[in-house]
């Protein structure tokens, strides 16, 4: 499904509440289908990574139902989970895959999983390596690297793991498979990760002990339903945000939306390029803070963004690259290699999207450069079938003389299935 988009001369303007956070969503489900009694769950996020995690669920037995954006699963703890008769299917989400790869890992049965072809490209042997060690066995194509993949769980040794990537989903695959697992499993976290699992399994009645760079679950701790709120996704928001620093005439409020450190790297980045941008936190929804983002346009200067700040902003590097074609200078982003393991190589599809609409920009082994400040122009870009890819794009056509042409959106639905709605919101006529 392509899009013609063409907001030239619109700004952003107003007030904004964005759905709710995909991290979050994920394991409020997981937490949920592994405890005993019930669990509701608000403002959950209706994206179709999301809808993967809950059908692989329902698919092992698991009672959920869905009104909304609001979730009731009644959980009758691990033992109710049973072998699922047909394959799972992760489509395209990575985190499904990664964090019920480690819960598999742990229950006594045979199940086969599938992936759309974006998944079935993505390394899964990051997760599948410590998860042997644990005593999972699984196999998959290429030596078991990737999808279509098979595992059979059971009886696990707990580990300590140093992490040799950057990632929360490997973090977090280890730690699900340690509650699992009799005895104390711990991950060694080298640069911090977001850290929604360790802070959401609180609320379900079990602790993760963190003592500096380790992590540390022990086993066999019982999970019970709990009342989880979901905020609204920064990641989400981080579309507008970015939007908002060099669109002329832009003010944009952005309420109710996830502020943990973890994830908001993006806003200490534009920062320091120059942006007007205020965080005020004005609540704390079970162990997460939100709050509102304010953010005007700016003029905005290129810098070098490297080292561990890169996690942080990892999901919000296209966008980044899409401020540094406005900004003064040169913007360089290494340590970031991680990009091109995800829903797309995304290093490789910033490069051509953003060429394609004549940004100065060079592809490096682990990042990116660009040369700004351009005048970018309309043209024919492919999502790759990314949603932020997309997203990026469309964002860009506020300052694309003639229109930005899409020729996949359908993926936008991946993690924001309002975008459009929700863009059309809040750009106004300068
Ligand atoms: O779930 P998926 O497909 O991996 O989603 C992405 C995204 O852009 O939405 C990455 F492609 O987000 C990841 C993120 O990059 C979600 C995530 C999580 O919820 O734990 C962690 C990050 O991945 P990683 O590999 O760094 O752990």
């Amino acid at each position: 499904m392509s899009k013609e988009l063409h907001f030239f001369q619109q700004s952003f303007n107003g007030t904004l509440t964005v759905p709710g956070d995909k991290s979050m969503s994920h394991r409020a489900i997981i937490f949920g289908a592994l405890a005993e009694g019930t669990t509701t769950i608000e403002n959950f996020l209706i994206g179709e990574d999301c809808l993967s995690t809950i059908k692989a669920f329902q698919k092992m037995g698991v009672e959920i139902i869905r009104t909304d954006t609001t979730i009731t699963i009644n959980g009758k703890g691990i033992k109710q989970l049973h072998e699922p008769l047909e394959p799972i299917d992760f489509g395209n989400s990575g985190t499904t895959a990664r964090l019920l790869l480690g819960i598999l890992s742990g229950l006594p049965f045979h199940t086969v999983l599938v992936g759309d072809p974006s998944l079935s490209k993505r390394p899964m042997d990051r997760v599948t390596i410590p998860l042997k060690q644990m005593g999972s066995k699984t196999d998959g194509r290429e030596e078991g690297k990737y999808l279509p993949m098979s595992i059979r769980g059971g009886h696990l040794k707990p580990i300590t793991y140093t992490l040799p990537v950057n990632s929360a989903q490997v973090k977090s695959a280890i730690l699900l498979a340690g509650l699992l697992t009799e005895g104390e499993t711990t991950v060694v976290e080298p640069v911090q990760t977001r850290d929604h699992t360790e802070r959401m399994i609180g609320a379900f009645g079990a602790v993760i002990n963190k003592e500096g760079k380790n992590i540390s679950i022990s086993g066999k701790q019982k999970l019970s339903g709990a009342n989880v709120v979901i905020p609204g996704d920064i990641s989400s928001a981080a579309f507008f945000i970015a939007g908002a620093t060099f669109v002329p005439n832009s003010k944009l409020t952005i309420q109710d939306v996830g502020l943990n450190p973890t994830r908001t790297g993006l806003i200490d980045v534009l920062k320091q390029m120059g942006a007007s941008i205020i965080t005020t936190i004005t609540d704390q929804l079970g162990d997460e803070p939100v709050g509102t983002v304010e953010v005007e346009t700016s003029s905005l200067s290129g810098i070098h963004i490297s080292g561990s700040i890169i996690p942080r902003i990892i999901d919000e590097i296209p966008l980044i690259a899409l401020c540094a074609t406005q900004a003064e200078g040169i913007t360089e982003i290494r340590d970031a290699k991680e990009l091109r393991f995800k829903e797309t190589d995304r290093i490789k599809a910033i490069v051509e999207v953003l060429s394609k609409l004549g940004a100065n920009i060079t592809e490096l082994e682990d990042g990116l450069m660009i040369k700004g400040k351009t005048n970018l122009v309309g043209n024919e870009v492919p999502s790759f079938g990314d949603h932020r890819i997309g997203m990026m794009a469309a964002i860009a056509s506020f300052i694309t003389s003639t229109p930005v042409s899409i020729d996949d959106t359908a993926c936008i639905n991946i993690s924001y299935p309002t975008f459009f709605q929700d863009l059309n919101s809040v750009s106004k006529r300068q």
